[in-house]
């Protein structure tokens, strides 16, 4: 008993010291700005520093970071600080900024203002306001809007999609998940059952829970299928925003398969340090940005207390190892741009402070030793603390008794958490599902091999495994390379492919021009089909999705498409890679090359366009660019095998793993562009020697 308690105070005093450096440095760098920039030291102020697109639209020019680690500090007990905190946000924070700001973010992470359009994502806030001020519009609309999207759920499937059109109800993506897009429709209605104590929202949680236990969890996987065809899944990767499901399915008293799920979870972290933003289901990174997200220390904290498992607290103890020895700098904790080289980005988000410091603090905290009775409260999907009290301040809502009841056979019904199925403090019961699970990712895999040799049971040999191809899904990067004179191939620009239209890895596309599609977005009709035909288009990212672009400006007559990223500044040299997506419709009718260019390689080729007039691009593989030779790379795998067993899809793989380089010309280049750029090289010398001669 002594140790822990001792473990616990060690715990607690480096959270304590994380936060103080992590918090410190905001205050002393940053503040009123609204986020750090924990590399550059500075504040991050919207309009001063190039444009990060939809991102930025947390910023709202209100002092972010300050209001949302208010209760940070009341829960970590520093009082005085709160009340500092509290001061300079009566003193300082304005709200009549003439700024566009993200209402779902600005309502989780704030709250301030009045006429929001009311989301689905805002119930337990908007509920707060009205039953705190007295006031029921604030509950009532967002009522309506969690209403709507009860409505449009699909009746066969009850699932919903990611993405809804505001304005006409019409789902723009029709894939369905847990993750990023509609993680905290789920969470609301369920804690807004917990908080309003209206039955409502439970039943339509258990007929939502009940789709999502049927078609989207694969245990431990959690994966995107499709709303109307739920058998299908939509695609091969996770995000990491559906880590916090774990914790929601704890409160929901369902414990196994969130202890499958948090223990696939923290494989991934034990390879890659954190959860990448994206991973596939074998465990790869599919989009390596790390933005210190807290989803994976709240399901840890819920796990630990409903099972008593010390092993949760290792696991909180590798969070904290690896914020500080993989994300800590002398300004705060930087993001981690790509897990695969832990390289840094200059960003601490506010939810960093808001969520993160608190899951780990009350994770190594027993309930006495903190300033509240955390059983009081629940957490909204930014941690902040409602009191449940508020379930008795008004009458719950009416009742629609035209809602389906929750199915009759889930032993969950009603149940909110249920008592019968939360799990008394039995670390065993936790252990048992978890060994299951131990190897998913191959770590840890060779340590139990040796430890089987060393018993004297196996004998081992290495075993080398040679293969050209890469055993992983991964981005096959692309490049716009331009022909024509001056340019002679010379100008290559990396860019990302897509998961759909031509397969460039597969065939070849020849040579073509390119023109600017109008509406530069292609949104909408496209104006200038007759000049695009034949032509490459280019088109600006945002405001619809790259399906819906690549479509019309094919039906418009485009032989291809490269998108231009809409945010300033960004360039592949300092922005992961990565691949484009359908809309969550079949995507086979899409046929033509399609490339993406970040902001500052799209601003040359541009520029390059209203300089030249005419300017040919080739689009292709990097590795196939022309006039460059090409290693070839080899996988070789070693793994230790087992004597005898040498079985064709032997799953205990790689332990070290070496690539070797082979130099060789690349036999594969295209022939119609080398030609055409011998062609224009000899044109250009003999411009250069008559200068008048005609073209
Ligand atoms: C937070 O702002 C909230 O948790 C939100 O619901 C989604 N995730 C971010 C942090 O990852």
């Amino acid at each position: 008993m002594l140790h822990i308690l001792i473990y616990f105070i060690f715990f607690r005093d480096q959270i304590l010291e994380m936060f103080d450096h992590a918090y410190n440095s905001y205050m002393d760098y940053a503040y009123p700005a609204d986020e750090l920039m924990p590399l550059s030291c500075r504040g991050r102020v919207r309009g001063l520093e190039p444009n990060r697109g939809d991102i930025d639209d947390s910023l709202g020019k209100f002092s972010l970071t300050l209001i949302d680690t208010l209760d940070t500090l009341v829960l970590l007990n520093k009082l005085d600080e709160f009340e500092e905190a509290v001061k300079k946000t009566v003193r300082d924070v304005r709200f009549d900024n003439d700024i566009v700001v993200s209402v779902f973010e600005t309502n989780i992470r704030v709250l301030g203002y009045m006429r929001m359009i009311p989301h689905c994502t805002m119930i337990l806030e908007f509920a707060a306001l009205s039953r705190l001020s007295g006031d029921p519009i604030f509950e009532e609309n967002a009522r309506k809007a969690m209403d709507v999207l009860w409505e449009k759920r699909q009746r066969g499937s009850d699932l919903v999609g990611t993405v809804i059109n505001i304005h006409n109800g019409d789902w723009v993506r029709r894939d369905s998940g847990v993750g990023a897009g509609i993680d905290s429709y789920y969470e609301y209605l369920m804690k807004a059952y917990i908080l309003l104590g209206d039955k409502v929202y439970l039943n339509r949680f258990n007929t939502h829970y009940s789709a999502i236990m049927k078609y989207i969890s694969q245990p431990p996987l959690l994966l995107n299928v499709h709303m109307h065809n739920p058998t299908v899944n939509v695609r091969s990767w996770m995000d990491s925003l559906l880590a916090f499901f774990p914790g929601l399915q704890v409160l929901r008293g369902d414990l196994k398969p969130a202890i499958e799920t948090h223990e696939m979870l923290y494989q991934v972290t034990k390879q890659h340090n954190f959860l990448p933003e994206a991973f596939t289901t074998e465990f790869r990174v599919h989009w390596g940005q790390h933005p210190l997200r807290p989803e994976f220390a709240e399901s840890t904290y819920f796990l630990y207390k409903a099972t008593g498992d010390p092993y949760y607290l290792k696991v909180g103890q590798s969070i904290v190892e690896k914020l500080n020895t993989h994300a800590r700098v002398p300004c705060g904790f930087a993001a981690v741009q790509d897990v695969r080289t832990g390289t840094h980005e200059d960003r601490m988000d506010s939810f960093f402070l808001a969520e993160m410091f608190k899951y780990l603090y009350l994770l190594f905290s027993e309930k006495s030793q903190l300033p509240i009775n955390i059983d009081d409260y629940i957490f909204t999907t930014e941690a902040h603390l409602l009191p449940v009290s508020l379930s008795t301040t008004q009458p719950p809502c009416h009742t629609n008794n035209t809602e389906p009841q929750a199915h009759e056979d889930d032993l969950f019904s009603y149940s909110c958490p249920s008592a019968q199925t939360l799990f008394p403090n039995n670390p065993t019961f936790a252990k048992t599902i978890r060994d299951s699970y131990k190897y998913l990712t191959g770590v840890g895999r060779a340590q139990q091999a040796s430890s089987d040799s060393q018993k004297g049971v196996y004998k081992l040999k290495l075993v080398a495994e040679v293969s050209h191809t890469p055993e992983h899904e991964e981005v096959v990067p692309l490049i716009v390379q331009l022909i024509s004179p001056p340019f002679l191939g010379q100008t290559v620009f990396t860019a990302g492919p897509a998961k759909f239209g031509t397969d460039l890895t597969k065939q070849q596309h020849g040579v073509s021009s390119i023109m600017k599609s109008v509406p530069y977005t292609a949104c909408g009709p496209i104006e200038n089909a007759v000049e695009l035909q034949g032509h490459i288009a280019l088109a600006l990212r945002g405001d619809c999705m790259f399906a819906a672009k690549a479509r019309r400006l094919q039906e418009a007559g485009a032989t291809g498409v490269i998108f231009i990223d809409h945010r300033e500044g960004s360039s592949s040299a300092d922005t992961p890679l990565f691949q484009m997506v359908g809309d969550g419709e079949p995507t086979d009718d899409i046929t033509v090359p399609l490339a993406f260019l970040f902001s500052k390689e799209g601003a040359t080729l541009t520029a390059a366009l209203e300089e030249h007039h005419n300017v040919d691009v080739l689009l292709l593989p990097k590795e196939k660019q022309l006039g460059k030779e090409k290693p070839e790379k080899l996988n070789i795998k070693f793994r230790l095998a087992k004597e005898g067993e040498l079985a064709e899809g032997e799953t205990e793989s790689t332990t070290i793993q070496l690539v070797l380089e082979q130099s060789e010309t690349d036999t594969e280049t295209n022939n119609e562009a080398a030609s055409l750029m011998r062609e224009n090289q000899e044109t250009c010398s003999s411009l250069q020697k008559d200068p008048e001669s005609s073209p």
